[in-house]
């Protein structure tokens, strides 16, 4: 088989990249590293899980109460265990545990990055074979090095990240990162086992044909976004339409065709659950970071997400995301000055 010696890796685009920075320490190119290896490590895991017998609900609940399935346990381990190992992050927050997790040694209290993570997103979707995901955001710590780090270092505005990413485990492998000079996307190839660069420089439209969201609970979001919901139903060719659902109901395929094809992804509040289902810190904002850095914008519903100041690791937000004419589209049903 002849290999393409053109096609940079994940690791030589980092490092290519950290060379125009005279002054850069490597670090966020070793945390990436470290991602892509628990990526690869987990995407083994995935593709053979209607093999073996790790399917199915461990004897556990995660700390939002929900089912945790035996993957989702196997991705934290892996994140947890590279980042822990490696020697750029000094802690992590994860869906699957409840606090932060200082790692407090010697190398990483002198590490830079925290890392928060939702380390297999979807996964209710697993049993049927669905592309699942693992979504990242990576902060600059706020505290001093030398300790260990602090509930300080985690609650920042989703402004403040460094880079976001995510893995989507779909037909293809792939990781996408975003720094504030850009989005690249990565496919994993099996031949040689490295992530490579197959998406440089990845825009979102200005303008898409894909709106994603959950229509069974349409009687229960509020009434500006049903009138938006139902305006998207009504385009047709004469008002720039018409505009079509796509919604798989695993957050990193749905926003990553959107983010290619363009489109628009609503989460929205409910009667019920009036701050939406999706977590900001390892959610709604590494996407908010990725899609804006892409060109594109994320509220939510009232206010841009990244401004948004957490006061817990595990808080929820509504999410609205996408293409920038249609977010200023929908902006005008919910009655927001368009950006
Ligand atoms: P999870 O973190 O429990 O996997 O839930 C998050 C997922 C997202 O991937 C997806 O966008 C959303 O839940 C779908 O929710 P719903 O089934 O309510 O539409
Ligand atoms: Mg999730």
């Amino acid at each position: 088989m002849m290999v393409n010696r053109n096609v940079r890796t994940l690791d030589e685009f980092t490092i290519q990249q950290m060379r125009d920075f005279p002054n850069a320490t490597g670090e966020l190119s070793n945390l990436l590293r470290d991602i892509g290896l628990a990526a690869k490590r987990v995407n083994v895991e995935v593709n053979k899980a209607g093999l073996v017998d790790i399917l199915g609900d461990a004897d556990m609940v995660n700390i939002q109460g929900e089912d945790v399935k035996k993957l989702d346990v196997y991705a934290n381990n892996q994140f947890m265990g590279v980042l822990k190992h490696g020697i750029s992050c000094a802690g992590i927050g994860s869906e699957e545990i409840d606090d932060f997790i200082a790692f407090d040694d010697p190398v990483s209290n002198n590490s830079k990055y925290v890392v928060m993570f939702d380390p297999l997103d979807g996964s209710g979707n697993i049993d049927v074979n669905v592309s699942i995901g693992t979504i990242f955001a990576v902060y600059r710590r706020v505290t001093p090095k030398g300790a260990p780090v602090t509930r300080e270092d985690f609650l920042q505005a989703g402004i403040r990240q460094v880079a976001a990413g995510y893995i989507v485990y779909g037909s293809s492998t792939m990781m996408v990162y975003a720094t504030r000079r850009g989005v690249n996307g990565f496919t994993l190839d099996p031949s040689i086992g490295e992530f490579s660069l197959s998406h440089p420089d990845i825009r979102c439209p200005d303008f898409g044909r894909i709106y994603s969201v959950n229509h069974g609970n349409f009687f229960r979001y509020e009434k500006p976004v049903q009138a938006y919901i139902d305006h998207c139903q009504r385009k047709d060719k004469h008002n720039g339409g018409p505009y079509t659902q796509r919604y798989i109901g695993s957050m990193v395929s749905d926003l990553h065709r959107n983010l290619i094809k363009g489109g628009i992804f609503m989460y929205p509040g409910t009667t019920d659950k009036p701050g939406g289902k999706l977590r900001l810190m390892y959610e709604c904002n590494p996407f908010a970071f990725i899609v804006e850095v892409a060109g594109g914008r994320a509220t939510d519903g009232t206010q841009r997400i990244l401004d948004i100041v957490p006061t817990g690791l595990h808080q929820r937000s509504p999410l609205f995301i996408g293409s920038r004419g249609m977010m200023d589209e929908m902006d005008g049903f919910l009655g927001n000055d368009p950006d």
